[in-house]
């Protein structure tokens, strides 16, 4: 079953608000989230399978050795995932919160209605004895959404977290603290702070991939609100902001330029070399986490990271 929250409707009017404020902005900026059309989410899947994005591979290391005790500690009897995607991680906890016998529901909640139908589908097949509950929202304002449970286990994995700025993070994760209840759980994934020189190349692979997908995000202001970006007269950028501990994408102008949102009835004119900002991804260190997640009236529990130390699974009570 699907529920929606979250209409086309109300997804055009957050994206002219988003590309209206940023695009008129200074610096401008646009959010990450309208990377993720059909052909963005495809090329975010080209990603995770390159030699250089190593959050993927790590996260999913960490998932596999973990499942069974993180389905032992938390008994959940309801898996809510923020932002679920293609769900394909989400399977080892299905399954080992399956064995355990604790688990009734699954409850993935994304903002993509097409992606969510096709995961419900195939989970619902697969997964003959669990009540799947697709839930069509914004993982940011859509939280109240998310069906009563008793002992539910929240996972926010990926590391996407680190796409909010940090009185982002606090609000969502107060947010998300108001709408459980005592003693239920969060599994939260986040990328770490390491040696730039194997984070950058992780936003700027030799194959060119995350080009592409930074890039994407003008195809889909061109194609959605009849936008005439030169694709091609943009380079991408991908820079370690040592101070604030986050991966910046950016788009830079290679000539001066004039755009037309005939949509918006905007024009926007870019200097040459102007950037535009279209990401952040933030990188985390125990300690910091460990504060956020108790400002936001939640206790961590487990940290848990590969091998390698590169990422961590973050388990937290509320
Ligand atoms: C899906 C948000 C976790 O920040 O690493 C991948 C998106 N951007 N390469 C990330 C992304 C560039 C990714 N998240």
């Amino acid at each position: 079953m699907l529920e929606i929250h979250l209409d086309e409707q109300d997804i055009d009017r957050q994206l002219r608000a988003d590309v209206t404020l940023g695009l008129s902005a200074t610096p401008k900026w646009l959010p990450p989230k309208w990377f993720y059309d059909a052909r963005g989410s495809e090329l975010f899947e080209d990603i995770t399978r390159l030699p250089e994005y190593y959050p993927t591979r790590s996260e999913r290391a960490i998932l596999a050795a973990r499942a069974a005790e993180i389905a032992a500690i938390t008994e959940a009897k309801t898996l809510v995932e923020l932002g679920s995607g293609s769900s394909e991680k989400t399977r080892l906890l299905l399954d080992a919160l399956l064995s355990r016998g604790t688990l009734g529901a699954f409850v993935p909640l994304d903002v993509s209605r097409t992606a969510l139908a096709e995961a419900v589908a195939g989970l619902t097949t697969d997964y003959p004895t669990l009540s799947v509950h697709g839930v069509v929202g914004d993982m940011t304002d859509d939280l109240r959404h998310i069906p009563d449970g008793d002992n539910r286990l929240v996972a926010f994995l990926g590391g996407t977290i680190g796409n909010l700025i940090p009185a982002e993070r606090a609000a969502f994760l107060t947010g998300l603290r108001a709408v459980l209840g005592e003693g239920e759980w969060l599994l939260l994934g986040t990328d770490l702070v390491k040696d730039p020189a194997i984070i950058v190349p992780a936003y700027d692979d030799a194959a060119g991939v995350t080009a592409e997908f930074n890039k994407n995000v003008l195809r889909v202001v061109n194609a959605r609100l009849d936008a005439d970006f030169d694709v091609d007269a943009f380079t991408h950028v991908a820079l370690w902001n040592a101070e604030e501990e986050w991966i910046e994408m950016r788009l830079r102008a290679t000539t001066a330029q004039q755009v037309r949102i005939n949509d918006l009835d905007l024009t926007v004119d870019f200097a040459a070399g102007e950037d535009l900002r279209t990401e952040i991804s933030a990188k985390f260190r125990r300690p910091g986490l460990e504060t956020e997640l108790a400002a936001a009236g939640f206790t961590l529990r487990h940290f848990w990271t590969d091998p390698q130390g590169l990422f961590a699974v973050t388990l937290a009570q509320a």
